[in-house]
């Protein structure tokens, strides 16, 4: 799961290293090659005369170059005590020495799925959290450069906060959630999910078959009802899907039932009957929630989606399914930020379990190769 947004974003981490070490070491051969410029600079440095502690070569941290004691010609474990100014112990990160590193970070982000206006965001943040930060000579800068990077996503993943878990348990009963988006990418495998952890959390679950559209639809959904163990109301199909889930509605209320998880037909954004229908659907049923759902594997497609659908019927957060299959991971990062709604939940298989909550922590773990789950 997002190997390849993962490679890119340690790829940027090491290249920031390198480019800064090696920014290190041009400047030994320097004072190797020539002590007296680097001497004059000493002169500079040191208004405040400052003797840094004996340094043991092959520490982590090691010594500056110094013009009275040479790297050079220094053999491993010997002792050797700098002599340079205090300035020269701290450096600091260049933008021009960014410049290349960022213009590739920001590449490997859209070739990962993420839309162009979050890339330039999550760059710029990098970029203003790097440039002109402190470092020590030789330190190993990529801890900085991670913090930088995590920033930078967690911000563009900072949207309208809504917890799902908290909503359904405040929310007067019952909740009714609606799940829309196009054809396959996962609705129906999706509200078995939810009625499956819901049900575990002791909620009691009523499933609307609002797919009158598609055949097999009232088949699958009913299937996975009695599965679960959970009621179903369905209609014929070709009926109203906003009558099904109005009964599926009333039944709750009058069984006293907790959560009504509506399904509705895949639509392809540009059938404008189709999607007139589900302007009915939100004329007439007052949902708690309406749920976009799209595969994480689309990329800019499903954030394209998610706006159009959000048109019809407005969204108030997404799912998003076959994580398990998805090696780029941007959609996940670019779709809350172009909705502004959260991510509730992501698919991560085909059983019931093969769901997570969605918190940005959790994605940015992930991608730094944290949690495993
Ligand atoms: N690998 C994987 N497959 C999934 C996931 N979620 C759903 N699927 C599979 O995707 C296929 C389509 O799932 P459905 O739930 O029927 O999709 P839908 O959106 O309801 O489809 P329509 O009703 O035709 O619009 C099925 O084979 C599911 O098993 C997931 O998170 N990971
Ligand atoms: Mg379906």
């Amino acid at each position: 799961m997002f190997e390849s947004l993962r490679q890119k974003l340690n790829q940027f981490k090491q290249t920031v290293n390198n480019k800064e070490r090696a920014l290190d070491d041009a400047e030994v051969g320097t004072a190797a090659n020539d002590a007296t410029p680097l001497a004059e600079g000493l002169e500079e440095a040191t208004s405040e005369a400052y003797t840094p502690p004996a340094v043991h070569v092959d520490e982590a941290v090691e010594a500056p170059p110094s013009a009275e004691a040479p790297t050079q010609g220094v053999m491993q474990g010997e002792t050797v005590r700098p002599t340079r100014g205090k300035s020269l112990f701290e450096r600091e990160i260049k933008e021009k020495d960014l410049e290349e590193p960022l213009w590739d970070l920001e590449i490997a982000l859209l070739e990962s799925d993420v839309a162009m206006s979050v890339s330039e965001e999550i760059v710029d943040t990098v970029k203003r959290e790097l440039i002109g930060t402190k470092r020590k000579w030789r330190q190993d800068v990529g801890a900085l450069v991670e913090r930088a990077l995590r920033d930078g996503i967690l911000k563009v993943l900072d949207v309208n906060g809504l917890d799902f878990d908290e909503l359904i348990k405040q929310a007067p009963k019952p909740v009714t959630i609606v799940f829309t988006g196009i054809n396959g990418t996962g609705k129906t495998t999706t509200i078995a999910k939810v009625a499956y952890r819901l049900k575990n959390q002791g909620y009691a679950v009523v499933l609307a078959a609002g797919d009158t559209f598609r055949a097999g639809a009232l088949e699958q959904i009913e299937r996975h009802a009695d599965n679960l163990g959970v009621k179903l109301i369905k209609h014929q199909q070709g009926a109203d899907p906003a009558a099904v889930i109005y009964d599926a509605v009333q039944y709750a209320r009058a069984k006293h039932k907790d959560v009504v998880l509506a399904d509705t037909a895949g639509r392809i954004h540009t059938n404008v009957n189709l999607m007139n229908q589900l302007k009915k659907i939100e004329r007439v049923i007052d949902a708690d929630l309406v749920v976009f759902v799209d595969e994480a594997l689309a990329g800019n497609d499903a954030v394209e989606r998610a706006l159009q659908f959000n048109t019809a019927m407005a969204i108030d957060g997404s799912i998003l399914t076959k994580v398990d299959a998805d090696s780029r991971g941007g959609t996940a990062i670019s779709i809350a930020h172009a909705t502004n709604k959260p991510i509730l939940f992501l698919g991560l298989g085909q059983k019931y379990d093969d769901i997570v909550k969605f918190n940005p922590q959790w994605l940015v773990n992930r991608l730094f190769g944290e949690a495993e789950t």
